[in-house]
Parts: structure tokens; sequence; C-alpha cells
């Protein structure tokens, strides 16, 4: 690393020590971008890393509810406005035990590089709470929601911020969050949130975006070094909206897809995987995975040990992380190596660690990064977007369509900047480039604000 970049690094440390996801993230950034600022000098007399890597904004607030036994409930709301240089802040808003401030610090950072790569008017945020939907009455869900909204509306709006789903939130909380929104506004301010249901304005195929979108950017990948899904075994993690529907596209493109997974453990299917049983248990019944076995008894559960995933010990040619942040590890990694495996998509944001990442590229596994690979979900997010200052909806056809396309686009610009710098095949470093060197620019573009 040259003199600017470890003295950005340094002072990101000093200053956020207590912050591990967010340095990772940051420094997996930082790792990446040597080459570029070597040739631009102007991007450190513009202080530019400095302004990227503290956000404009960060929102935390109490958020009281009362559970369905009538006990007083609180808890800790987050909104991190990151980056405006593209656009309104966008980024979904995560609801899970974990959350605190350096996770969404880490999604909010990820997501301004993300949001760039789509090549959409979006800004990059990220949102969230340490509540937990595990277990909870819709009845509770819904409280939760309102009281998430009273304080979270001042700080949004359509063209200043626009929410969106992540783990936790899907249709379901989004309706309970736009209601409320709409109630204290006082008018029907469409574009306010997406990933809304489509009976009231949401965009066709939002659902399916971040899954396909992975598959489309994958079978890119894949093609440019003469491979594809055809006759692949497949290895998903999480079984939540981006895995089910990541799955859909890998069997449509030949792929066998053999084990899924969810927190507490993962089921292996050596004839490949029921999706209508998961989406049945997932996406209906909001129940665990195991119960898979009560139809297909013929698969196997292997229940999470604690210390590894199970699901990385399978032997696979492809393996798709699509739960949770770090959870390849550099141990995962060398087991998926030992085992034969090809490549990698980050269906997740952050699911592989910096030493899994460094283990795959020594071994030439191809990874498709997750600020690239995932972007679809945002992309059509900015869609639904667009269709709702239309006043018009586009068919699913269209949206997938338009969706196949951003991601090819994305490959292209990810591919070509690891060209441009050095580093042809390493899509984690063209991703960043790419995505570093268009916010560098508007920035500058912008000045000093
Ligand atoms: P969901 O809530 O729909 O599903 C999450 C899945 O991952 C569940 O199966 C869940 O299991 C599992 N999971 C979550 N947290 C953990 C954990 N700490 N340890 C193990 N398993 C876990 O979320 P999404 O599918 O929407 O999101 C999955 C990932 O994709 C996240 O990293 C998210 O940031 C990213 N992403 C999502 C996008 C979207 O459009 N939704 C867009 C781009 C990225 P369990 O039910 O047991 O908790
Ligand atoms: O990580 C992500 O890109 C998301 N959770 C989706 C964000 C969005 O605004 O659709």
């Amino acid at each position: 690393m040259n003199e600017y970049l470890e003295r950005v690094l340094a002072d990101t440390q000093r200053k956020n020590s207590n912050e591990p996801e967010f340095l990772q993230a940051v420094k997996e950034v930082l790792c990446t971008i040597e080459p570029v600022l070597d040739v631009h000098k102007e991007y450190e007399q513009n202080a530019v890393l400095e302004r990227m890597i503290e956000p404009e904004r960060i929102i935390t607030f109490r958020v009281p509810w009362i559970d369905d036994s009538g006990k007083i409930r609180v808890n800790r709301g987050y909104r991190v406005q990151y980056s405006s240089l593209l656009g309104p802040y966008k980024g979904g808003l995560r609801l899970h035990p974990s959350v605190n401030q350096s996770i969404i610090k880490f999604l909010g950072f990820e997501q301004i590089f993300k949001n760039a790569l789509t090549g959409l008017p979006i800004g990059g945020g990220k949102g969230g709470s340490d509540f937990d939907p595990k277990g909870k009455t819709d009845n509770e869900i819904m409280k939760f929601c309102q009281s998430f909204m009273t304080e979270l509306y001042r700080h949004i709006g359509q063209d200043t911020d626009v929410p969106a789903g992540d783990i936790g939130v899907g249709a379901r909380e989004i309706g309970y969050l736009f209601g409320q929104y709409k109630r204290i506004k006082g008018a029907y301010e469409g574009g306010v949130l997406t990933g809304k249901d489509t009976v009231y304005g949401g965009s066709l195929a939002r659902k399916e975006a971040t899954g396909y979108g992975l598959i489309y950017f994958m079978r890119e990948m894949l093609n440019a070094h003469n491979e594809s899904f055809k006759g692949k075994t497949v290895t998903i993690s999480g079984a939540g909206n981006v895995a089910i529907y990541a799955c859909e596209k890998a069997v449509e493109y030949g792929a066998k897809v053999v084990a899924m997974s969810d927190s507490n453990g993962c089921i292996y299917d050596e004839n490949g995987i029921d999706l209508d049983l998961i989406k049945q248990i997932k996406e209906v019944e909001r129940g665990r995975i195991n119960k898979y076995l009560e139809v297909h008894s013929n698969a196997r559960y292997i229940e999470n040990n604690g210390e590894f995933a199970p699901i990385w010990t399978i032997k696979t040619d492809i393996a798709l992380p699509c739960a949770t942040q770090n959870e390849i590890t550099l141990h995962d990694a060398q087991i998926l190596v030992k085992n034969g495996v090809i490549a990698i998509g980050e269906g997740a944001n952050m699911p592989c660690n910096i030493d899994a990442i460094n283990y795959f590229l020594e071994n030439k596994v191809l990874i498709a990064p997750a600020k690239a690979a995932n972007a679809g979900g945002v992309a059509v997010s900015a869609i639904e977007m667009s269709q709702n200052s239309m006043r018009f909806y586009h068919s699913f056809e269209e949206v997938d369509s338009k969706l196949d396309k951003i991601m090819t686009n994305i490959f292209n610009t990810t591919n070509q900047a690891s060209k441009n710098f050095g580093c042809a095949g390493n899509y984690v470093a063209g991703a960043n480039i790419a995505a570093f060197q268009k916010l560098a620019n508007a920035m500058i573009a912008q000045g000093v604000v």
C-alpha cells in the first residue's frame, strides 16, 4: 500500500476501532485501488478517500413497541445516509439481533460502490434494527414497523432517501412501513420505499432480482472463462430471498443445486433441492429448513456445530454464499478448494472474509464479488422508483430483461477495469476500481461538500 492509503487506513482504524465489520469492508477496498491512485494524483489532492469513508450522516433512534402480552419492548434503530453523490440515499433495512452500528456502516459503505456500478441514479445508505423477527406474530411485526417508521419518516423521502428490504425485511415489513409513512405524511409518495407488494406499487421481478441478477452476472463471468452452469453442482447458503431466486435461475441454466441452509443447519439432497418445498417452508410458513426432511426423507440434515458452517464441507463446483457476512472463512475456503470448487458467487454482502478471498484468488477460483454480483436487487429497486415516478408499470419480462442487461454491463465494466489496471480476472479488484473511479470523479465535480 502507498503512503496515502496507509495513512487513510490508520486514521480509519483509529477513529472506528470498535467497528470490525466496517474496518474490514474499508480495508478490502483500500487493498485493491492502489493502481488507480498511482495514476490519478488528483484523488489524493482532493481528499477523496477521507470523504468517501466518512458517512454524510448517521441517525440512531429509540424504537419502543408493545408485544402481544402487553409488555413494552425497546430496540435501537439506525439509518446511515452514506453518500448522495449519485442520487438519493438508497439501500435496505436489516432486522436481525446482530445489527449494530458497525454492521450498518459496512453495509452502507459497500452500498455506495454497488449502486455506482448499476449505472443508475442512486446514492447509498443502509439501516435497520437489532429487533429479532423470529417467533414474532404478524401483529408484533406491524407494531415494530409502525414505531420504527414513526421516527424514520422525518429522514426519508422519494428524493432524499429510499429504504428497501434486507435480512428480515421483505414485502410484509415494507407494507407495514409504507402504510405508516403514508398515514403520517398524508400523501401517497409511492417511491419512498422499494420492494413493495405489486398490488400497490411494487415492481414485478423485484422479488427475484437479487438472486436472478447474481446468476446473470455469473453466467457472464463463467462464459469469459469458457465455463457455464450446465451440469454443474451448486451449493447455496441461506434459504431467504436471495438464496431462493439464485437457486431458481441456476436450475433453469442447467445446474443441480444440492444444498441450502438456514442459521440452524443445512440440508443436502443429492437428487437436487425441491425448491417449491423450500418456498413453502420459508416464504409461506416461515419455518425451519429441517422441515424439508418430513417430505424428502432421503435428504440429510446437518446441524451447525457452532464453529464452522457444514454446508461448505459439501463437494461442489460452484458455491453461492447468500446468507450473511463472514460466512466463508479461510478454513471453509481451504475445504472448498480441496473439493474442487471453480467459482464463488457472493449473493450476500461481504460473505467471504479477506483471508478467504485471497486464498480463492491464489488458487485461481473465480469470485463474483458482492458489490457487483448482488447489485440486481438495488438495480430493480431503482427501476421500481422510476415506475412510481412515471405512474406506470413494466411487465415482468421488461424488468427482467433490463436486469439482465444491467448485470451483463456490470460484468463488462468490472472485467474491463481489472484489465485496465493490471489485475485481469480479479473481479474483486475490478469492481472496487470501477465503482471507486465513478464516485471519485463525481465527488471532485461537486466540490467540497
Ligand atoms: P432473508 O432474511 O430473506 O434470508 C436470510 C437467510 O440467511 C436466511 O436463510 C437466514 O437464516 C440466513 N441467515 C441470516 N443471518 C444469518 C446468520 N447470522 N447466520 C447464519 N444464517 C443467517 O435475507 P436476504 O435473502 O434478503 O439477504 C441475504 C443476504 O443477501 C444478506 O447478506 C443481504 O445483505 C444480501 N442482499 C440482499 C438483497 C435483497 O434484495 N434482499 C440485495 C443484495 C444483497 P435464518 O432464517 O435461520 O435466520
Ligand atoms: O444490499 C442490498 O443491495 C439490498 N439489500 C437491496 C437494497 C435496495 O435498495 O433494494
